[in-house]
């Protein structure tokens, strides 16, 4: 039986819905949307600032006393200063643009600073993750848990690869060696919002990233803790939602997937 959902998911799934509609008609027609650059090879269309307007709209409606921090629009004070919701309308854009189905809408609650609940959905694979703090973690109703798998040798692990213009990580192709030469494989789809949604249902034992923002990981931290799962910052500065890296695995791999990474 589907697992129901609390109230506060239902707000951030309906939400996800409702952008995810206007995404999935654009998608494939790009001729369609205007696209723009925020930097070499960071780009922006229409399609990102569309689904971003119908998110706030939505959360506003719902939860009108709560802030924002969203990717396009930036940060939206609110009158309740311990509750921001953290939004990323299209994570994925590289791969959207180029008809690849795989991105998502990635919406946190952010609470006292602390990444309190998770909604992120790929409208084309119509997966809804979510999850909040002690209620556990589910996929379109069923509950999540992250892998059991011990090994290294047997484990599948993803990261995201730095792209031009991208915050550089200068540790980048060490860390991949690293690990690419202990583990079955390293993955790269795209979608941070996913790949940490990929690790809470245990397709992945592993994934980590450095140079993100609080709007790629803040819905996927949540969705790896009630997993079972472990999530920490790559340097051991504790705050991942400012510093923007991220080390998410299983329980069993977590530290030796941090071992190889440090
Ligand atoms: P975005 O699609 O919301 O911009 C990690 O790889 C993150 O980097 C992705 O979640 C993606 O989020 C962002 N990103 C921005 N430009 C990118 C590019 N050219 N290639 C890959 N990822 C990019
Ligand atoms: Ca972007
Ligand atoms: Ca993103
Ligand atoms: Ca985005």
């Amino acid at each position: 039986m589907a697992h129901p959902r609390s109230a506060l998911i239902n707000v951030m799934a309906g939400a996800a819905t409702k952008a995810s509609r206007k995404l999935v008609r654009d998608f494939g027609e790009v001729e369609n949307l205007q696209v723009s650059r925020k930097g070499p090879a960071d780009f922006v269309s229409t399609a990102d600032h569309t689904a971003e307007k119908t998110i706030r709209d939505e959360l506003a409606k719902a939860r009108p006393t709560y802030g924002f921090v969203m990717e396009e629009s930036g940060v939206v004070k609110g009158k309740d200063s311990s509750n921001t919701w953290v939004v990323d309308p299209l994570d994925g854009t590289t791969n959207f643009l180029h008809a690849i189905p795989h991105f998502a809408i990635s919406i946190a609650l952010v609470r006292d600073g602390a990444p309190h609940a998770g909604v992120v959905y790929n409208p084309i694979s119509d997966e809804m993750f979510w999850a909040e703090k002690g209620q556990g973690a589910f996929l379109n109703g069923r509950r999540l848990r992250v892998s059991a798998r011990a090994n290294l040798q047997e484990s599948l692990f993803a990261t995201g690869i730095p792209f031009l213009g991208a915050n550089k990580d200068a540790q980048f192709l060490s860390r991949l060696e690293a690990v690419m030469n202990q583990t079955a494989g390293v993955r790269r789809f795209g979608s941070a919002a996913l790949d940490l949604a990929y690790v809470a249902a245990g397709r992945y034992e592993g994934y980590w990233e450095a140079g993100l923002c609080s709007w790629d990981i803040a819905a996927g931290i949540v969705l790896v803790r009630e997993a079972g799962g472990y999530v920490c910052d790559i340097d051991g500065t504790k705050d991942m939602l400012s510093n923007g890296s991220v080390i998410a695995a299983n329980a069993n791999l977590h530290e030796p997937l941090t071992r190889l990474l440090r």
